[in-house]
């Protein structure tokens, strides 16, 4: 087992991680910015080491610094959290060459997983079922006519370097075909590096299911079952669950077995997750996988009992998984709300100094948070500040007690999303579990 952990990352990622490596007896290392020299997972943490300004792109994105700071702590290993870092192939084939074991998937798993074209023939190949379409990079408006023609309108283009909703474009007809896959290509450029799309049936109304895997390096891959995330703000997930009010065990099951499949196919020995449109119809598609561990995780460890955190570290460290697919069941029923500091009217983030601070606490309460009385929410960073995850015997009062936690929940000097979530909590249709991803453009909360 690793003696010491460098965590790549800030803000409640940074201490669900901290936390876990005391619990396992394994040191760990904070890495800051100048701006986040009074964060909490700098003070958490056995040892923290400055690694640049303010700015991202300078600190929790500059792999030269954190290899330094690595070095100069002596760790093991490095784990990158979500975000900055966490998805970024060099920078895990630049640990493996300094010594020190990346957290988290291959340099190839992310390359594969990483190009949504390659990925969709990674899974096709495996048996896993995706939107018609294409599996290769659309180069002329002709191409993209005759497939749009065989499979119907509407179609979706994406771009093969995108991924979490950026540089898509839907169209509804064949005049606006053309346009529309110039643009793509175009735009995928700028914002990508790379200006291959490729096109997909458009699913109308779809639910965002996703299913947790988990892999170790004996070649053993199991699934912790499924999160609906389809309450979404411009891909941004604001509310989790687990279980999906609308999946039955078979569909589960085939869920599961085909995330298995897929990470199976690239030699998967890390946390991730795949990513599925759920139909109305009840068929379900690949969309992507994710390699990395996710920031709704724990409402699938509340459901099933396992520490994903503890659980990746260990077979990173070459441990087999302690779990076989028959040890996995899933209890109750756990949500999870996103605490951003944000306007509830603009949607743009609300950063300052928290004047009052009162976190709600009981059975089946869990928060995950880097927040503290008098701390200052900084500008330049997610607006996310907090997590909070309740656990229950069933959705109807996992609800009831997530809006009792949320009433609790005090949070002065900012505005927050807390308000947006109580509304949802009494909404009938989010009651019912009627909704798909296109909620919050239907709804006004
Ligand atoms: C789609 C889709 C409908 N049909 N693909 C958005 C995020 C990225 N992973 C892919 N996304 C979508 N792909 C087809 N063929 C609808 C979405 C989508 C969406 C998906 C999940 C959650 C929220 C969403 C909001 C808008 C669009």
């Amino acid at each position: 087992m690793f003696h010491k952990i460098l965590i790549a990352n800030r803000g409640e990622i940074a201490l669900r991680i901290i936390r876990a490596c005391k619990e396992m007896g394994i040191k760990s290392v904070a890495v800051h910015s100048e701006a986040d020299q009074e964060a909490l997972h700098v003070s958490l943490a056995d040892e923290s080491i400055c690694i640049g300004p303010t700015a991202s792109a300078e600190s929790y994105l500059n792999i030269k610094a954190l290899i330094s700071a690595a070095e100069i702590a002596d760790v093991d290993a490095i784990h990158p959290g979500y975000g900055f870092l966490s998805e970024n192939a060099e920078f895990a084939e630049v640990c493996e060459q300094c010594g020190i074991t990346f957290i988290g998937p291959t340099a190839d798993n992310m390359r594969r997983m990483g190009d949504k074209i390659s990925a969709r023939q990674t899974v096709t190949d495996a048996g896993v079922p995706i939107l018609p379409g294409t599996n290769k990079s659309i180069e002329t408006v002709d191409e993209a006519q005759q497939i749009a023609d065989d499979i119907g309108y509407p179609v979706i283009i994406k771009a093969s370097a995108g991924g979490g909703g950026r540089g898509m474009k839907i169209v509804h007809s064949p005049a606006s075909l053309g346009n529309a896959v110039a643009t793509a290509r175009t735009e995928a450029q700028a914002g990508f590096g790379k200006a291959d799309v490729y096109i997909e049936k458009f699913c109308q109304h779809p639910r965002h299911v996703e299913i947790q895997v988990l892999g170790d390096k004996h070649g053993n891959v199991i699934h912790l079952g499924e999160r609906d995330c389809s309450i979404q703000r411009r891909h941004q997930k604001l509310i989790e669950e687990s279980p999906c009010p609308v999946l039955s065990p078979e569909l589960r099951q085939k869920m599961g077995a085909c995330a298995v499949d897929a990470a199976k196919a690239v030699n998967y020995s890390s946390a991730g997750t795949v990513e599925y449109l759920l139909d109305t119809d009840g068929s379900f598609y690949f969309m992507e996988m994710n390699t990395r561990v996710q920031v709704e995780h724990p409402v699938t460890e509340m459901v099933t009992g396992v520490d994903i955190i503890k659980e990746q570290i260990n077979s990173a460290a070459g441990l087999p998984l302690r779990y076989r697919q028959e040890d996995i069941k899933m209890s109750g029923h756990a949500i999870e709300c996103r605490i951003n500091a944000e306007d509830p009217e603009k949607f743009t983030p609300f950063p300052g100094k928290i004047t009052g601070y009162h976190t709600p606490g009981g059975m089946g309460v869990r928060i995950e948070s880097a927040l503290y009385h008098q701390y200052t929410v900084l500008p330049h960073y997610d607006s996310m500040i907090g997590k909070l995850i309740v656990h229950a015997e069933n959705r109807e009062d996992a609800i009831k007690r997530m809006a009792c936690a949320l009433d609790e929940y005090i949070i002065e000097g900012i505005k927050t999303t807390i308000p947006f979530h109580q509304k949802m909590m009494a909404n009938k249709d989010f009651i019912n579990g009627d909704f798909d991803t296109n909620f919050l453009e239907r709804v006004k909360i």
